[in-house]
């Protein structure tokens, strides 16, 4: 109970309504919201993990999930749902949202026409959840000055010729969206604006009714009197005077049901709304109109009359000191011309006095007495995150352990041939970072890509080898060129013995020498290899660091493990470089009679 919004209040937006959640944000920043008031938007179809939107002149970038599940989870303190599904879709959204225990307060409904069945149980099942649901077919509510729902109250300009834009002291609720506009605009006239407001909706079958709501703004101290604006059909507002009787709402409310020039017509008549039609004479805007009078609530002679009752009942509150002065707030205001950028950069801000990394500023990171070394500087550029000491030690030592395998290697190789045609260091350099693939420095993505899939699907080291030979696949990581059983490739040892003693557990390490067991029993040199014992222990420290699967994957999936043998050997391919310059060495060709000459006539065509 209280306030139904708060200025700290986020939201999941279902469906990239890009307008509607613009002025969502727009209104925020005129507000001084420090925070946005849409968290997440749920897009099950997009590919995007992101949308940018404006932010008073900035841009902001608001992330982008599949489902609602995902997005509740990252943003576990976005507690309301603004589900703008479609009417096929909206139930099912609506009915994910309140399963998930403990995170949805309230739940917006656009949709219109969502079948009656369904609409009931979905309602019903909300209430059980303890969710207040508002709608179907409603454009939402507004906490003015604190958070507002999609298109309510219109443009920036309307919002604050409305008076929405900072709370005033009437409750208001309507059924009908437009008409809450109005009324919002006539209480700016007549009195001082509103505290919360709600348009329950237009369907027969709303989630949260009248009376949920005016019981919620009896018990909010901003709401000092309300507003209820009903309509023809339906028998809701007798359940508002049997509370005023009750004596469960003490604070006056003025009220009206439209609709009353039904009584003119012969046969029944079905208004705009799909609940919009008496049934039974209880149910015309008349007989709830004298109801709520006979019950003491302030009913004006007609609704031209309202704007009349609204001034007088403020004026009786203000005067016995009920409401007092309200102290107008600083806007701030939202830049006409606003220019979308090109370019996004999440890892460094060189806008400063200083550049960043990650947050660090660089004399921060460079200087000796912080302690920072290469793998910090990994750590904030390449994950944004700065990694505990054992960590980035073990990026610093497979730098260090890549950083040159002498020059008989593909990559030194090209290095060297290039630097021999005359070309400089940069070219030099690039052909030899270019010979690094599947075979040759490359494969360390692909080792920690399939040994942990198998690993993850609990398959066996046999059943691993067997999957990879029906795919027809080489196992990355696994086997090298010179180095075997007999003749260990001492790197290996060397890291394997850096996790031993520094990684909290190495699973997947310990899967992998069990796979590289059954592989050197066929042959030798079917060890794990470097790439592989890189790859692989880059999965466990992940793992150690709390990154999600999912996280990790996305990590392979980019190629961020080839990129430690791509720095790391780009110090010995820059070292053999310099050394051909150095001993001046001329251009190399490659002796014909190490070469097998197998050329035979063209046939003609
Ligand atoms: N066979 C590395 O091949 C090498 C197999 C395999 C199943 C395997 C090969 C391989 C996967 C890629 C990989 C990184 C090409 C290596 C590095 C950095 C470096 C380099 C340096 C540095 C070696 C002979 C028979 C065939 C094959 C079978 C071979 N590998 N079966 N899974 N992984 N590995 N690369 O010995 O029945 O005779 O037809 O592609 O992890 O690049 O120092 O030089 O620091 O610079 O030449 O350390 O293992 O053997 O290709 O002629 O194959 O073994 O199917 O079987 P080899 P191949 P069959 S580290």
């Amino acid at each position: 109970m209280g306030a139904l919004f708060t200025k700290d209040t986020q939201a999941i937006f279902w469906n990239n309504n890009a307008s509607a959640i613009q002025r969502m944000l727009d209104y925020d920043y005129v507000i001084n919201r420090t925070k946005p008031s849409v968290a997440a938007i749920v897009a099950p179809t997009s590919g995007n993990k992101f949308e940018k939107f404006f932010y008073g002149p900035d841009e902001i970038m608001v992330p982008v999930f599949r489902n609602t599940t995902d997005a509740a989870a990252a943003f576990p303190n976005a507690d309301v749902l603004l589900n703008f599904a479609s009417f096929r879709t909206a139930y099912d959204v609506t009915m994910e949202a309140i399963a998930i225990k403990g995170q949805f307060k309230t739940i917006m409904v656009t949709a219109e026409g969502i079948p009656e069945r369904l609409a009931r149980k979905m309602n019903q099942q909300a209430r059980d959840a303890g969710v207040i649901v508002i709608g179907p077919a409603t454009v939402g509510g507004i906490a003015p000055g604190g958070f507002k729902i999609a298109n309510v109250g219109g443009t920036i300009e309307n919002i604050i010729n409305s008076k929405l834009h900072r709370a005033g002291s009437c409750g208001l609720v309507t059924r009908s969206g437009g008409l809450f506009n109005e009324l919002s605009n006539i209480i700016s006239i007549n009195a001082d604006g509103i505290a919360e407001g709600v348009a329950i909706g237009g369907d027969r079958f709303v989630g949260s009714v009248f009376i949920d709501n005016l019981l919620r703004m009896e018990s909010n101290p901003e709401v000092k009197y309300m507003v209820l604006l009903g309509e023809v059909g339906g028998t809701e507002e007798y359940k508002v005077i049997e509370a005023v009787k009750a004596g469960k709402i003490k604070k006056p409310i003025i009220a009206w049901c439209i609709g009353t020039i039904a009584k003119h017509f012969s046969s029944g008549v079905q208004f705009g709304h799909a609940g919009a039609s008496a049934n039974a004479d209880a149910e015309t805007a008349a007989a709830k109109n004298e109801a709520m009078a006979a019950a003491g609530i302030h009913v004006p002679a007609s609704f031209n009359d309202l704007p009349h009752t609204i001034a007088e009942v403020y004026g009786k509150l203000r005067a016995a000191g009920t409401i007092g002065e309200i102290v107008e707030p600083e806007l701030r205001s939202v830049p006409k011309v606003r220019r979308k950028k090109e370019f996004i950069c999440t890892i460094s801000d060189d806008r400063g006095d200083e550049a960043t990394y990650a947050g660090y500023p660089i004399s921060s990171v460079a200087t000796p007495e912080t302690g920072f070394g290469i793998g910090d500087v990994i750590s904030l550029l390449w994950f944004k995150k700065r990694y505990p000491k054992w960590a980035t030690d073990y990026l610093e030592t497979v730098i260090k352990t890549v950083a040159d395998h002498g020059p008989a290697v593909s990559g030194a190789h090209n290095a060297k041939v290039t630097a021999r045609a005359g070309k400089d260091v940069i070219s030099s350099l690039v052909t030899g970072l270019l010979t690094i693939g599947p075979r040759f420095g490359g494969a360390i993505d692909d080792a920690a890509k399939y040994f942990k899939y198998a690993n993850d699907r609990g398959m066996s080291p046999a059943e691993f080898i067997d999957y990879m030979k029906k795919e027809g696949k080489t196992i990355s990581g696994i086997g090298h060129r010179i180095k075997s059983v007999r003749n260990p490739d001492l790197r290996v040892s060397g890291l394997k013995k850096y996790a031993a003693e520094h990684f909290p557990s190495t699973p997947l390490l310990d899967f992998a020498l069990e796979v590289e067991k059954l592989t050197t029993s066929k042959k030798d040199n079917l060890i794990l290899n470097v790439d592989g014992t890189i790859g692989i222990l880059m999965v466990d420290m992940w793992r150690a660091l709390g990154y999600s699967e999912e996280e990790i994957d996305g990590f392979i999936e980019a190629g961020a493990l080839n990129a430690f043998f791509v720095v790391g050997r780009s110090i010995g391919f820059i070292g053999h470089i310099l050394d051909e310059k150095r001993l001046g060495m001329p251009m190399y060709r490659h002796p014909t009679d190490d070469i097998l000459y197998n050329v035979e006539l063209a046939d003609e065509i």
